[in-house]
C-alpha cells in the first residue's frame, strides 16, 4: 500500500468514522427480549448521543421501524441480538461446549434517532410483529415528570434547565442541575463548582471571574513556566560570560 492511500485511510478513520455517529439526539430504548418472540419496552428517555453500532441497513434477523404520526414508516435498521452468552461455572461442574449457554431473555439498549413527528416504535423477527409502544417523551403540563420519559431534551416547556430529570444539562446558566451532582459530574456544570474559590478545567475569567480572577489557572501556570526557563538561561548566559571575562583577564 503506498503512502498516500495509508494517509486517506487514516484521514478517513480520524474524521469520516466520528462524523458517521456523531452526537445527535436519540431516542434510548431498553428492551426485554425473549426467545419466544415477546418483548417489552421497559422504558425509554431522550438523550444526546450516538445511534447504535449494531444498528444496520444490512437485512438481519431482527428489524426496528420508527412511525410517525401519519403512519408512514420514518426508520428502520436490522439488528441479530445474540441469546448465547459466556458463563463462568464452577471448576467441579462441566463446562457447555464453547464455554456458553442460551437464555431465555435478554436486555438490550437500542439507541435510535429522534425525529420530531415520531409516533410508535415497532419491533420485528423474522416479518413477526413481537413489539409495538407509542413513544411519549413530554406530557405538556407544567410538570417535570422524569417516569413520563421527560428532561430537558424531550420536553423544555415543562423540564427547564437545572430539572431534576435524570439528565446532566451542563448549561452555564447559574444553576447547578442537581443532576450533574448525583450522577458524579459536576465538572459539566460550571455552575456547580464555580464558587468554590478554585479555578477548574472548564472556568475562565469569563464563566467564572468569583473563581478565576483575571486569567485560568491553567494559564498562570504556563507563565509560571516560562518565567522559570527564562530565569534559567538568563542564569547560563550570566555565568558564560563571566568565566569568558575571567579567562580574558587571565590571558592579559
Ligand atoms: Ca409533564
Ligand atoms: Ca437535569
Ligand atoms: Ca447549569
Amino acid at each position: 500500500m503506498n503512502l498516500k492511500i495509508k494517509l486517506l485511510l487514516v484521514l478517513f478513520i480520524l474524521f469520516a468514522v466520528p462524523v458517521a455517529h456523531a452526537l445527535q439526539s436519540v431516542i434510548v430504548l431498553n428492551v426485554e427480549l425473549y426467545k419466544n418472540d415477546t418483548a417489552n419496552l421497559i422504558n425509554l428517555r431522550l438523550e444526546s448521543g450516538a445511534e447504535s453500532f449494531e444498528l444496520s441497513a444490512e437485512p438481519n434477523e431482527y428489524k426496528i421501524e420508527l412511525i410517525a404520526k401519519d403512519g408512514v414508516v420514518i426508520y428502520n435498521k436490522y439488528f441479530g441480538p445474540s441469546f448465547d452468552v459466556m458463563i463462568d461455572i464452577l471448576p467441579s461442574a462441566t463446562p457447555p461446549p464453547d464455554g456458553k449457554i442460551t437464555v431465555e431473555k435478554i436486555l438490550l439498549t437500542l439507541k435510535v434517532p429522534y425525529f420530531e413527528n415520531v409516533k410508535s416504535v415497532k419491533i420485528y423477527h423474522s416479518n413477526t410483529l413481537i413489539l409495538s409502544a407509542d413513544i411519549v417523551l413530554c406530557t405538556k403540563n407544567q410538570v417535570c415528570e422524569s417516569d413520563l420519559n421527560e428532561n430537558l431534551l424531550s420536553c423544555p416547556s415543562d423540564c427547564p434547565s437545572g430539572s431534576v430529570d435524570g439528565f446532566c444539562d451542563g448549561l452555564i446558566d447559574g444553576i447547578c442541575d442537581k443532576d450533574c451532582v448525583a450522577q458524579g459530574r459536576i465538572e459539566k456544570d460550571i455552575d456547580c463548582t464555580c464558587g468554590n474559590s478554585a479555578c477548574d478545567e472548564r472556568e475562565d475569567a469569563n464563566s467564572c471571574s468569583k473563581d478565576c480572577k483575571h486569567i485560568s489557572g491553567k494559564k498562570t501556570y504556563v507563565i509560571y513556566v516560562i518565567g522559570a526557563l527564562i530565569a534559567i538561561i538568563f542564569v547560563i548566559l550570566l555565568t558564560y560570560s563571566f568565566k569568558r571575562q575571567n579567562k580574558r583577564e587571565e590571558v592579559k
